[in-house]
């Protein structure tokens, strides 16, 4: 069966400092070692907190990468880079960086690339905005998301690939999809995944549900069968919500 996964997106949130009390919070609780907790922080707090939670459970990833290993680009950073610095995780795609950073369908095909090819497990982040929703195309712009996405991915590479499913609308309004619905799309996806694999690569996957996830309603989307996991903003900027998120996961 599918381990769960709970990956924390800071965003642009804490310090190296402030990141590291957070990880010291987390290791005086008791995790639940059938899930797969995840931190991912703004880079520069990356180095400290991998050497922290040297010997935990917890992993760490990054909020974005570039695709090539180096070259004249200013303000990026590599997935070699990352490796190097102990990174495990990278989210790509997340609507935020759609929205605000030009980030395209094929650029998260080409960063998606990038992470498998040096060793980073891609968190690819689908979803539609609300208009699109409402205009009842959200499996099309997801199919279409996901499509791109993998494109030209190994079928290990995508077993090993989560894909977190994200309705914009849902982002950080406080207004989180139910969990029928986003089972809806998740399961969706599922079968996406094995239109463009097989049936196999499509059970392995994990997909994620993400937007305004909280302690009090992710138990109803980890109920659901292909919800395996989420990817939560603003409830995971506090590390008592963050244990309660990931031990509610088991
Ligand atoms: C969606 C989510 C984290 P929040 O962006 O990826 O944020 O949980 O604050 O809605």
């Amino acid at each position: 069966m599918r381990t769960p996964v709970i990956a924390g997106n800071w965003k642009m949130h804490k310090t190296a400092e402030e990141a590291v009390s957070f990880v010291n919070e987390v290791k005086r609780a008791t995790l639940p070692v059938d899930v797969e907790a995840v931190l991912c922080a703004p880079f520069l707090a990356l180095p400290a907190m991998v050497e922290a939670t040297q010997g935990t459970s917890v992993g760490i990833g990054a909020q974005n990468v570039h695709w090539e290993e180096q070259g004249a680009y200013t303000g990026e950073v590599s997935v070699p880079m990352l490796k190097a610095a102990g990174v495990e995780y990278v989210i790509i795609g997340h609507s935020e960086r759609r929205t605000y950073f030009a980030e395209t369908d094929e650029t998260v095909n080409k960063k998606t690339r990038a992470a498998h090819a040096g060793g980073l497990t891609p968190i690819v982040c689908v979803g539609e905005v609300l208009s699109e929703r409402e205009a009842g195309k959200t499996k099309e712009v997801v199919q279409t998301q996901v499509k791109a996405a993998c494109e030209g991915l190994s079928s290990d590479e995508m077993k090993k690939t989560i894909i977190a499913y994200e309705p914009v609308w849902a982002i950080g309004t406080g207004k989180a999809s139910t969990a029928a619905d986003a089972e809806e799309v998740c399961s969706f996806i599922r079968k996406t995944v094995a239109d463009l694999y097989d049936q196999q690569v499509a059970n392995e996957v994990r997909i994620q549900y993400g937007g305004s996830v909280k302690p009090e309603n992710i138990r109803s989307f980890m109920a659901e069968p292909n919800i395996d996991g989420a990817l939560v903003g603003g409830a995971a900027l506090k590390a008592d919500s963050f244990i309660q998120l990931v031990q509610a996961a088991s």
